[in-house]
């Protein structure tokens, strides 16, 4: 069943019955300023910190409420209902409503007793404020009489869980006033007499607004109980039911921003209005309210801004093939996600608010994959940032502290640190994430100078990215194990796969194997021979560690317990077979031909399903060993044998780059939300953004997915997509073409963005191979390679490129 359809000209996905199976959301503004809608309008906003900045209330686990809700009443009849079909729900037979996501905007349409209202969503590009555009039409042929409200539920502290469960303070510091054409929230308004840079205990006023532009206000209220009334809901509050708001304010209630205007519609006649929502002092918020009397004008021109800004991000990397599926997704929705989940790390969802108050490491070095592509400059940044929280002694700061200050944090090492983050100890993969990051963006962009940048570490010293990279090796050579593999410490990438502080996982093993391959490329550039010998040695070392011990028939082994137990044997009666060592065997170049052919053709036969493939299998029930968390999940979901789907990127990778382009796209297309559009009772998340994890065969509900948009999916699909499907492989000199697509595609076409230079890349596949190339024109020249050297490109007009694979 769908819901809704790709609208890819207009980067739009259009949601036509509002009866989703969750609320699907998009997400807009900017680190600075925050926000997500959901196609009924529910969601909140932040500023910075969805946790710490709240400004609008969402109650999580609560059918999407509240949220930006306008109500349009017909004073004659006295008929109400809202622009987006929730909060109000009138019967979807006389209530027509669209929703069109796109990026970064939301227009919500809707038609009911020949109103037409279009209410547009955005945070206008570098501000830090939403505008709620709400356009209204009567299309009927009577003169109309509506009166249009705005609500806007405020925290009352901008913490979230304080807002939520500690109403004994939160609802003693907040008071609204009506000034002009707006309501003022003020947050600790009893400390105003404060001077600039002064707090008590930490606190100084902060002041909300919500403010009418474009009409006049006809009645306010700013308390929330007023507005909705004692036993009424979202769906037919007081305030709206009796077309008069009553003019109430809050001191000691819960606060709102509620606005009513009063519009007369002649037949045919259209009227423009915007609310406007934010965290502003009350003369920055007058200048605001001020550009907006003219709303249709400047929110069209916002709304422009907004689409060339993120269009010209997109531009950089396009392609187009035989599936409508792929190119949506990689052409417009998975880059947004890509990008949101690189601004917001894993906090700010609809399914977690970010209460951890800062970065996770490996999350966060993963998730700079995902847009290196797009935006090299951004990812470089951020880089810089995650290399300032490295430690000292090259492990990476689990938990890197949005206040994070370069050279002076505390570390694991100190009791402190523990007690703030709640991070007891390192985890052995962190700093490895660094290796594959960085070299996919020296590649992409040639900034091979880039090695030679002096960055700090987080505690003390500083060092070049090279010397970075060197102390992250250090780190895990300083702390392996007993068979020599690196230890366990507090864990891996699985959070539930606690090995002991002495135990060794296969996947962290086959990580520091290839962050020594990456390095050693570094290492080469640079001269450093004498580094190169202490590599090659160490990464002997470790080649028979894992040949003799992890490879265990048909399979790579997840590892060995501090007890020395082997985790992930085939004659284990749980969890025998593991997906990630698998993959890892491969993109880390480590499997032999043989092994790797075995264990991915095991993988497909043990694990695939028609969702993707689950993580490990069978689950843990009655024989889970003292580290396995995962046994605390019900089967078949998240780490416990769900099919995780940042897992099924890399499966994605691996099959790429054995050359398996039909099996490739097969897990490309089992996980892909656009794949899925039309099996959404399924699926259940939005068809356009990718979900952390899908339930697998062992669960009753084998399909739906969950946690919408911020995961580890968004950069490892997208890696495996565009370098493994797309075969897009760029070293320190030039960039290798190397697509590995399903036999029945004719080819396809990439416009990319490369080193300053445009590409215009067609592959041509007459024989259908999967994989492999026959010959390649590079502006006219042709060579029998794939590689296109960074010295043959023109800096002027489209390089024109031609692969042909068969
Ligand atoms: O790798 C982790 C990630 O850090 C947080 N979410 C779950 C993943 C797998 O356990």
């Amino acid at each position: 069943m769908q819901f809704g359809y790709f609208d890819n000209e207009n980067r739009e996905y259009v949601i036509t019955n509002p009866k989703t199976p969750a609320p699907w959301a998009n997400y807009l503004g900017s680190p600075e300023y925050g926000a997500l809608i959901s196609n009924n309008a529910g969601g909140y906003s932040f500023a910075k910190s969805g946790a710490n900045g709240r400004i609008l209330r969402y109650v999580f686990n609560n059918f999407d409420q509240p949220g930006r809700y306008i109500y349009i009443r017909d004073n004659d009849s006295k008929d109400y209902w809202s622009a987006s079909w929730q909060p109000v729900g009138k019967s979807l037979d006389t209530y027509k409503s669209e929703c069109h996501h796109g990026i970064s905007y939301t227009k919500i349409m809707a038609d009911y007793s020949d109103i037409h209202t279009e209410a547009l969503y955005y945070v206008p590009l570098n501000k830090t404020y939403e505008v709620w555009n709400l356009k209204v039409t009567n299309n009927g042929s009577e003169k109309r009489n509506l009166t249009l409200t705005g609500y806007a539920e405020f925290t009352n502290n901008s913490n979230y869980e304080q807002d939520q469960v500690n109403l004994q303070y939160s609802l003693f510091i907040s008071r609204t006033s009506f000034v002009e054409n707006r309501i003022r929230q003020t947050v600790h308004g009893n400390l105003d007499v404060l001077g600039a840079g002064e707090t008590v205990d930490d606190k100084r006023p902060t002041d909300r607004i919500f403010g009418l532009a474009g009409a006049d206000v006809s009645s306010y209220c700013g308390d929330k109980e007023v507005f909705i009334g004692r036993c009424n809901g979202y769906g037919n509050p007081d305030g709206v039911v009796n077309g008069d708001l009553g003019n109430a304010l809050s001191y000691n209630e819960n606060s709102c921003g509620a606005l009513s205007t009063v519009v007369e519609l002649m037949p045919g006649e259209t009227k423009n209005i915007a609310f406007i929502l934010g965290l502003k002092e009350n003369d920055e918020a007058e200048a605001i309210m001020n550009s907006y009397t003219d709303p249709a004008d400047v929110c069209e021109k916002e709304l422009a801004e907004l689409k060339t800004y993120w269009g010209e991000k997109f531009s950089h990397f396009q392609v187009q093939t035989p599936s409508k599926e792929f190119d949506s997704m990689i052409n417009t929705w998975h880059a947004y996600n890509c990008f949101m989940t690189f601004i917001w790390s894993r906090a700010a969802s609809f399914i977690y608010c970010g209460l951890r108050n800062g970065y996770g490491y490996r999350d966060t070095v993963q998730d700079i994959q995902g847009i290196i592509h797009l935006a090299p400059e951004m990812a470089a940044d951020k880089i810089r940032f995650m290399l300032s929280a490295q430690v000292a002694n090259g492990g990476g700061l689990p938990l890197v502290k949005f206040t994070h200050n370069a050279g002076h944090e505390d570390t694991p090492d100190d009791a402190s640190y523990v007690k703030e983050t709640g991070h007891p100890a390192y985890r052995a993969d962190d700093a490895l994430w660094l290796f594959p990051t960085i070299y996919k963006y020296v590649t992409e962009t040639g900034n091979l100078a880039f090695m030679d940048e002096v960055i700090p570490y987080a505690n003390k010293d500083e060092g070049t990215v090279y010397d970075h990279l060197k102390r992250a090796i250090d780190f895990s050579m300083k702390h392996l194990g007993r068979h020599g593999m690196p230890a366990g410490l507090y864990a891996d990438w699985n959070d539930c796969l606690r090995l002991g502080k002495d135990g060794e996982s296969s996947f962290v093993a086959l990580q520091f194997y290839y962050a020594m391959t990456i390095l050693r490329k570094f290492a080469e550039y640079k001269n450093d021979s004498e580094y190169i010998s202490y590599l090659d040695k160490s990464q002997k070392d470790l080649w028979n560690v894992i040949q003799n011990l992890c490879w265990n028939e048909d399979r790579f082994i997840r590892g060995f317990t501090e007890k020395g137990e082997v985790i992930g044997k085939r004659t284990d009666p749980e969890a025998n077979m593991w997906l990630n060592p698998q993959s890892w065997a491969v993109i880390s170049g480590f499997a032999s031909k043989a092994q790797a052919e075995a264990a991915m053709e095991n993988v497909y036969t043990q694990l695939n399903t028609a969702f993707g493939a689950v993580l490990m299998d069978p689950p843990y029930h009655a024989h889970a060993f003292d580290g396995a968390l995962a046994v605390i999940y019900n089967q078949g979901v998240k780490e416990n044998a769900g099919i995780f789907s940042q897992s099924q990127g890399w499966l994605i990778l691996a099959e790429a780059l054995l050359g398996h382009g039909n099996r490739a796209f097969e897990y490309y297309m089992e996980n892909s939300p656009a794949a899925q559009n039309d099996k959404a009772e399924v699926r259940k998340l939005e068809p356009y953004c990718y979900g952390q994890f899908t339930e697998g065969k062992a669960s009753p509900h084998f399909g739906r997915s969950h946690v919408h948009w911020l995961t580890g999916t968004a950069s490892t699909v997208m890696v495996g997509s565009v370098e493994g499907i797309l075969g897009m492989r760029p070293d320190f000199y030039g960039l290798r073409i190397a697509p590995s697509i399903p036999a029945e595609w004719d080819g396809f076409t990439v416009e990319k963005d490369f080193r300053g230079k445009h590409l215009h890349i067609e592959v041509k596949n007459p024989g259908h191979a999967e994989s492999g190339f026959k010959c390649m024109e590079i502006n006219g020249q042709t060579i029998f390679n794939n590689y296109v050297k960074d010295e043959w490109l023109m800096s002027n007009g489209d390089n024109i490129i031609t692969l042909y694979m068969s």
